[in-house]
């Protein structure tokens, strides 16, 4: 933290669900950051969210119509994208032309090649400045798991099972290849973390897609990632679960395992007069804002505090290339149902 250094000026671009989200954290639960502005071409849906977040005790925050002028705006120190994966190359190009740092959500963009250039554009204004949301390198269990197994205490990891899944989506295009790109890119970056290494193979298996799931949608699906060091990664994508939000991970090592996101590790409870005999394992969350709350409360505040220092201080625009490369190439799978090898071009 730089002693002394001004609040930093946050606008939110996009008002769904994950920037309604960054928008109320900003104005909350964030030191040393002011939200002033946010904006979304749903402009009443922003002045929407600005009346609720005044009644938080927002102080004066502007809804704008349009993105690029968040971005432009004199008092706008950094920005926040949440806005869909299509237009962040615009709004990135934006943000690197005036030297706005920015924390911006999954997908860094829709496929490999425009990431790509997003990481030779950071790089030709010769600061970082692209911070991207992969939220589970901020969440305590992922953070710790990490540090057990680049300890070398268990041996080498060996297998890594990943379980993603949603109660259902909102979004009606929310169709096979979002799964990948939108879904599955959260384990793309898991893999990239916990393992160390580069993803350098994918295959996307559909099995009988749920009843629950809109015609044509292949959900779930199954993907295997064979790693550039020779571990193997399953993951399971379930976004129409009907469950909640479940996300699991167990690493398989030479001498042990480490589970992640395991219901049991929470308490037990017995209560008198309850309608059964108690809890063991607690409740399943909603959603994603619920699971995951203190790991983006966390993602938050260190963007904020590397942003006053002038640093990157999560993710990179490399990661972001990296888990779109790997999306990239599992599109192609999800077309073929056969391996497809990852593309990783250095900038
Ligand atoms: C959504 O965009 C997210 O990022 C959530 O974390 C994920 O669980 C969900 O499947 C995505 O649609």
């Amino acid at each position: 933290m730089i002693d002394g250094a001004p609040d930093l000026r946050v606008g939110v671009v996009g008002v769904g669900v994950m920037g309604a989200d960054h928008a109320e954290r900003l104005v909350a639960r964030t030191a040393h950051a002011r939200l002033v502005a946010v904006a979304d071409p749903d402009l009443p849906r922003a002045q929407a969210l600005v009346e609720r977040l005044a009644g938080l005790g927002s102080g004066e925050v502007r809804a704008l119509a349009d993105p690029l002028e968040l971005v432009a705006a004199d008092d706008v120190d950094a920005v926040i994208l949440a806005s869909p994966g299509a237009v962040h190359p615009e709004q990135l190009r934006a943000c690197l032309d005036l030297g706005r740092p920015v924390l911006c959500e999954k997908p860094l963009t829709m496929d490999s090649a425009s990431s790509l250039e997003v990481v030779r554009a950071e790089r030709a204004e010769g600061r970082p400045l692209i911070q991207v949301g992969f939220m589970r390198r901020f969440d305590p269990e992922y953070v710790r798991a990490r540090q057990i197994l680049a300890s070398g205490d268990l041996g080498r990891t060996l297998v890594l099972h990943n379980v993603h899944r949603n109660h259902s989506v909102p979004r009606p295009d929310f169709a096979s290849e979002m799964i990948v790109r939108d879904s599955l890119v959260h384990e793309v970056d898991v893999a990239r973390y916990l393992l160390d290494d580069e993803v350098a193979t994918i295959q996307v298996i559909t099995p009988t897609p749920t009843s629950a799931a809109r015609p044509g949608v292949a959900d779930p699906q199954v993907a295997i990632f064979t790693m550039a060091g020779g571990a193997v990664v399953t993951n399971e994508v379930f976004v129409n679960s009907g469950t909640g939000y479940e996300v699991r991970c167990e690493a398989v090592a030479e001498r042990g395992s480490v589970i992640i996101g395991s219901p049991s590790s929470q308490v037990y409870v017995t209560r008198v007069g309850a309608d059964g005999p108690g809890t063991w394992g607690g409740d399943i969350p909603g959603d994603y804002r619920e699971r995951f709350a203190r790991a983006y409360d966390l993602e938050v505040q260190a963007w904020v505090d590397g942003a006053r220092r002038g640093e990157v201080a999560g993710p990179t625009a490399w990661d972001g290339y990296a888990a779109t490369a790997v999306s990239t190439a599992g599109m192609e799978s999800l077309a073929t149902g056969r391996p497809v090898a990852v593309e990783l071009e250095r900038p």
